[in-house]
């Protein structure tokens, strides 16, 4: 299949390559959410819920993997580094009670996926320490046995663990399309130069594209039957 893209047409086959949703979890996308009381506008990441469920829905219809990833710790916070939680010195930390419970911390309300975007039964989800899907995480032994070598990167935010991911993953061996409106910032400009950054110098990490060119390769809107799209 042939993609529409930055900075020129990306080529998969469905078979060898995954879509990776990276990280829309209620606490980062919910107008309740720690993401909000830190004062951040969420109507600038939850735009791209829409385009994800329609990119989800083609991908599910089409057969294709599908994989979820959620930051967050142990609710011991063993695996948190002293490094990322002092970084939050003045504010809420890791750990803290935030507004949908433990900030960050795996099995809290804030911590889950949107139920828009909800997992299927099957569909690998990866809970991940850090902001780049590959580190600590046994994502890249899934897509390994899986033959898995191109991967479709969408969601939030585009400049901390979307671009870390992709930039994670092209040292990896990957090649990655990120859809441009199924990423999010609270951050316009880094949204943008993010994106920037992956398509430059002929691809340096990788390809930018839109969500409808993608449904586009994959059958078009038709190819999304009414029960894919609930
Ligand atoms: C993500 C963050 N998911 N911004 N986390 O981008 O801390």
């Amino acid at each position: 299949m042939h993609v529409a893209a930055d900075p020129y047409p990306f080529t998969f086959d469905l078979a060898r390559t995954a879509l990776l949703i990276i990280d829309m979890q209620r606490d980062f996308l919910e107008p309740g959410g720690f993401g909000a009381a830190l004062g951040n506008d969420v109507a600038l990441l939850r735009r791209c819920i829409a385009p994800n469920q329609m990119v989800l829905a083609a991908w599910r219809a089409a057969g294709g993997l599908v994989i979820h990833t959620r930051e967050g710790h142990r609710t011991d916070l063993a695996d948190l580094h002293p490094a990322k939680w002092r970084r939050a010195a003045g504010g809420p930390r890791i750990g803290d009670e935030g507004p949908m419970g433990r900030i960050l911390v795996r099995g809290e309300p804030g911590h889950a996926i949107i139920p828009d975007l909800a997992p299927r039964p099957g569909e690998p989800v990866i809970d991940k320490p850090g902001k780049g899907a590959f580190y600590a995480t046994d994502l890249h032994a899934i897509l390994s046995a899986r033959g898995v070598a191109r991967l479709v990167v969408t969601g939030v935010t585009t400049e901390v663990c979307v671009s870390t991911t992709v930039r994670e993953a092209n040292d990896r061996g990957y090649d990655c399309l990120v859809l441009e409106d199924c990423c999010g910032s609270y951050f316009p400009a880094f949204h943008t130069a993010a994106l920037q950054m992956i398509a430059a110098q002929s691809g340096i990490f990788g390809w930018t594209g839109h969500s409808a060119a993608l449904i586009d390769a994959l059958g078009g809107a038709d190819a999304i039957t009414a029960g894919d799209r609930s």
